[in-house]
């Protein structure tokens, strides 16, 4: 997979360099170029914001820089032998990123990311791309952020630890929170490992108690727990048929 990050802020993807991520990239699977906004200016203070049209707080970003960044980029990837990029734009007022379009991006072979600064990007270039790619505006959660270098950090994250290969049989995502699998629409429970007592606490008897049954029933259990408290509203909206008596009586 081919990832593009345009911004103003090149070193605050530096991250991208270290754990799965870093790994993915150096073993090939993953190809990540990281790109500075201000090389598609053209003025002595290369200048990628002004003030909003109809006033009002903060500044807003020009849309020439943009147009300019993704047209070489996207001329780039064609001459690489790729078709079309899928484009990324992160902010708060996008579409909520969930894991399941975090399955769905890591099906794609080249995304872009347009993170901004300020008050966000001139809109016409999410309408002039829109017509070209396929456009999502996404925002991680329900605060803000001062850009979306941050974001573009998660959903990386989230996008390679899904791609063939990326995560060892140790990581396994097969029991992730939000994954598809048996405990679909819970989050999972507690783990614990070596020593079995630590400052006179001990791990829970059943998980050495040998018996998978027992071990398996014990761990819906935690896992219904954790998401009644944690996030009811995952209860809620789940598919009845998903659970079973015994969530019920919890
Ligand atoms: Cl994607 N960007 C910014 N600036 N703030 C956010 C966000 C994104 N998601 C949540 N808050």
């Amino acid at each position: 997979m081919r990832l593009d990050v345009v911004t103003i802020f090149p070193e605050y993807l530096e991250p991208l360099n270290v754990s799965l991520v870093g790994k993915a990239r150096a073993r090939g699977q993953l190809d990540v170029r990281v790109h500075d906004l201000r090389a598609w200016t053209h003025d002595r203070h290369n200048t990628v914001d002004d003030t909003p049209y109809g006033g009002g707080p903060g500044m807003v970003m020009k849309p020439e820089p943009w147009g300019e960044a993704l047209d070489s980029i996207m001329a780039s990837g064609e001459a690489e032998g790729l078709v079309k990029p899928t484009l990324i734009v992160p902010t708060p007022s996008g579409r909520p990123f969930t894991q399941a379009l975090a399955v769905e991006l890591a099906e794609h072979p080249w995304l872009v990311f347009a993170p901004a600064r300020y008050e966000g990007i001139d809109r016409r270039v999410i309408e002039e791309y829109g017509e070209l790619l396929e456009v999502h505006e996404v925002s991680i959660g329900d605060y803000v952020l001062a850009g979306g270098e941050a974001a573009v950090l998660v959903i990386t994250e989230a996008v390679a630890r899904l791609l063939p290969g990326v995560l060892g049989n140790a990581e396994s995502h097969r029991d992730d929170s939000f994954a598809p699998g048996t405990m679909a629409d819970l989050l999972e429970g507690p783990v614990y490992t070596k020593p079995p007592e630590w400052r006179g606490r001990s791990i829970p008897e059943v998980l050495i108690s040998g018996h998978h049954g027992r071990v398996a029933r014990w761990r819906r259990d935690e896992a219904f727990r954790r998401t009644s408290e944690n996030r009811p509203d995952l209860i809620e909206r789940c598919d009845p048929a998903t659970l079973d008596k015994h969530d019920r009586a919890i």
